[in-house]
C-alpha cells in the first residue's frame, strides 16, 4: 500500500473527506452484497475505485455550484448530497427515492443540493451543465458548475462543442473527466486519434489540471486551485483525473480476469486505494483506530437503516405516473 502524504487540510476537514469517501465505498459494498436478492431492479454503473474524484471536487465547490454527473453516478451523487436514504430509496425503485423511484441508478438528481441530475447518454450531461454554468455567471457569480464524464465522453462531438463554446463564452465551467483509461473494454489509445487530450484541450482558452493520485486530499486541493483561477479569470477549467474502475463496466461482479484488464494496473491501482489511503493518513496522523472504527460503525448502521426503510417504502403507484415529468409553469 502506498504511504500517503501528510495532509495539508485541517483536522476536521482531513476526517470529514474520510466519512464521505467511507459512506460511499460502504453503500457500493452494500449493494454488492444485496443486489443478488433482485429487489433493485435497476442496471448498476459502479464507481468503487473512483470516489476521491467525486468526493475530492463536490467537496471543493462546497455547495456553491451545480453539478452533473455521468451514467457512473453513485459517488457523485453521494458526495454531492450526503443522502443514502433517497440513494437506496431510489436503486429499490420506491416512493422515498430522489425521483420517487421511477428513474433508477443512471438518472439521480437532488436539484436544491446542486446535484441537477445523471444521465445514461454518455456526454449528454456536459451541454446542460454547461446551462447551469451561464445561468450561474448571470445570477449568481461565484457560483460554478461542473459536469462529471468519464474519458469515453471525449470521442464524442458534443464534448468539444461545449469545451468550445464555455471557453468563447468565458463560462465558470469546470469539466471533470475521470479518466480511466476505459470505454466499457476498450481503451483510448485504441479509440483516439491523437496522442494526450490535456495537450489538445490546452489549446483552448482554459485552465487545465491533471492528477494522478487517487488521493481525496489532492484532488480537493487541485480543485480549490482551478475555482479560484476560474472566478478571477473567468475562464473554464478542465480537470483531468486519473482513476481506476475496479468492477465490471455494468453490473456489480469484480472482472479482474477479463481479457482487457492487465494485472500489474490492478494491482498499482488498488495499492493506492483512495479510502484505505485516506485511513491511513488519518491514523498517521495520531486519530486513534477504535475512534475511526466508531466512526465507521455508526457510517455502517445509518446504511443500513437506509436499506431497511427502502424496503418498507411503497413503489410508485399510477397517480405519480406523470407527475416530475412535464414541466409545470410555477
Ligand atoms: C451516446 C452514447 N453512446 C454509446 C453509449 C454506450 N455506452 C455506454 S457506457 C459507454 C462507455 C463510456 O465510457 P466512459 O465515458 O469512459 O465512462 P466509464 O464507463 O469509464 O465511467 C458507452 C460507449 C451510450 N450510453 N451513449
Amino acid at each position: 500500500m502506498t504511504a500517503p502524504s501528510a495532509s495539508l487540510l485541517s483536522a476536521d476537514l482531513s476526517l470529514s473527506l474520510y466519512k464521505t469517501l467511507y459512506m460511499t465505498r460502504r453503500c457500493e459494498e452494500t449493494i454488492v452484497r444485496i443486489y443478488p436478492e433482485d429487489n433493485m431492479k435497476t442496471p448498476m454503473h459502479m464507481s468503487m475505485g473512483q470516489e476521491a474524484v467525486s468526493v475530492g471536487v463536490c467537496r471543493a465547490i462546497g455547495g456553491n455550484g451545480d453539478v452533473i454527473a455521468s451514467y457512473r453516478s453513485h459517488a457523485t451523487y453521494l458526495a454531492q448530497t450526503e443522502d443514502h436514504g433517497s440513494f437506496f430509496g431510489e436503486l429499490h425503485g420506491r416512493t422515498n427515492g430522489t425521483a420517487d423511484g421511477k428513474s433508477g441508478s443512471m438518472h439521480l438528481a437532488d436539484i436544491p443540493k446542486g446535484m441537477l441530475g445523471s444521465t445514461g447518454i454518455v456526454s449528454a450531461g456536459i451541454p446542460v451543465a454547461m446551462g447551469a454554468a451561464f445561468a450561474n455567471k448571470q445570477k449568481s457569480p461565484g457560483r460554478v458548475a461542473a459536469a462529471f464524464f468519464g474519458d469515453g465522453a471525449t470521442d464524442e462531438g458534443v464534448f468539444w462543442e461545449t469545451l468550445n463554446a464555455s471557453c468563447a463564452m468565458k463560462l465558470p465551467m469546470m469539466f471533470v473527466c475521470e479518466d480511466n483509461d476505459l470505454a466499457v473494454h476498450t481503451r483510448k489509445s485504441e479509440r483516439q486519434g491523437f496522442n494526450s487530450l490535456v495537450e489538445v484541450v490546452r489549446k483552448y482558452k482554459c485552465d487545465v489540471y491533471e492528477d494522478d493520485t487517487n488521493d481525496v486530499e489532492s484532488i480537493y486541493a487541485l480543485t480549490r486551485k482551478a475555482i479560484e483561477k476560474m472566478i478571477s479569470s473567468g475562464q473554464p477549467a478542465f480537470l483531468n483525473i486519473k482513476t481506476y474502475r475496479y468492477l465490471e463496466p455494468c453490473g456489480t461482479m469484480q472482472d479482474s480476469d477479463a481479457p482487457y484488464r492487465r494485472a500489474e494496473e490492478d494491482a498499482y491501482w488498488k495499492g493506492r486505494d483512495c479510502v484505505a489511503l485516506q485511513r491511513k493518513r488519518l491514523l498517521a496522523s495520531g486519530l486513534a483506530e477504535k475512534d475511526l472504527l466508531k466512526v465507521e460503525g455508526d457510517i455502517n448502521a445509518a446504511i443500513e437503516k437506509s436499506v431497511a426503510a427502502a424496503k418498507a417504502a411503497p413503489h410508485p403507484g399510477a397517480d405519480l405516473l406523470s407527475y416530475g415529468v412535464f414541466y409545470e409553469t410555477p
